[in-house]
């Protein structure tokens, strides 16, 4: 008899800037760990690898790029990671993911370029089995200490890139992969309400991994 063992979910968290979305992948992460689950957490960008220094340059205005350049190179930062999360997720880890191609598309389009042309780079990717958009106000936002330096970190682009993730979310439709979770409540009422979609998947799937973005 072929033995059935399961694989390991992928879990991705988005959202805006200042929308929590790190303190709660910490979170998460601790509440995995602490549930015996094998986990690892990853973010994107990497800002480590040979693209991702120069993805960091560009967001500090350190350097200029065209936004179509930049945009690829989001794109290819998460292609150095494919392969390994593949086989992380069949190896039985649970992938936890800050970020992941749907900000791509969002702070992207909301710059102005194609949205059919942004989604492009990313197909193919593997696909999360669940997304979890911290959906945060911009009285919320503005509340929570205001912004850093880097580029994107302005009100009204911001407000641009949720109406851009609010489009992805109404494409990716229904099924419980897209949830949005009000990111404005405590940081204790968010972490409960993220804990209760993704305990379901903490001891794995046995759903085939999808690609993006079928
Ligand atoms: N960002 C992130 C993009 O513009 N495109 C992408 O594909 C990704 C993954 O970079 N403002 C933007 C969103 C953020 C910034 O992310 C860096 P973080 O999580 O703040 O390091
Ligand atoms: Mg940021």
């Amino acid at each position: 008899m072929p033995e059935v063992t399961k694989r390991g979910a992928f879990v991705v968290i988005e959202g805006l800037d200042r929308s929590g979305k790190s303190t709660q992948c910490t979170l998460l992460l601790e509440q995995l760990r602490s549930a015996g689950v094998d986990v690892k957490l990853l973010k994107v960008p990497d800002r480590t690898t040979t693209i991702g220094k120069v993805i960091d340059s560009y967001l500090r205005k350190e350097s200029e790029l065209d936004d179509r350049a930049i945009h690829l190179l989001f794109s290819a930062n998460r292609w150095e990671v494919a392969s390994s999360i593949e086989s992380s997720l069949r190896a039985g880890t649970l992938i936890l993911c800050d970020r992941y191609a749907f900000s791509g598309l969002a702070f992207s389009s909301a710059q102005g370029l194609p949205y059919t042309w942004c989604r492009a780079p990313d197909a193919g990717l593997p696909a999360p089995d669940i997304t979890l958009l911290l959906d945060v106000s911009p009285e919320a936002q503005a509340k929570r200490g205001g912004f850093g330096a880097e580029r994107y970190e302005q009100t009204e682009l911001q407000e641009r890139v949720r109406a851009a993730f609010e489009r992805v979310g109404d494409e990716m439709g229904g099924g419980g992969r897209w949830v949005v979770v009000d990111a404005d409540a405590e940081q204790e009422a968010v972490a409960r309400e993220l804990w209760r979609h993704v305990e379901p998947l903490a001891q794995g799937t046995d759903e085939p991994l999808r690609r993006l973005w079928d």
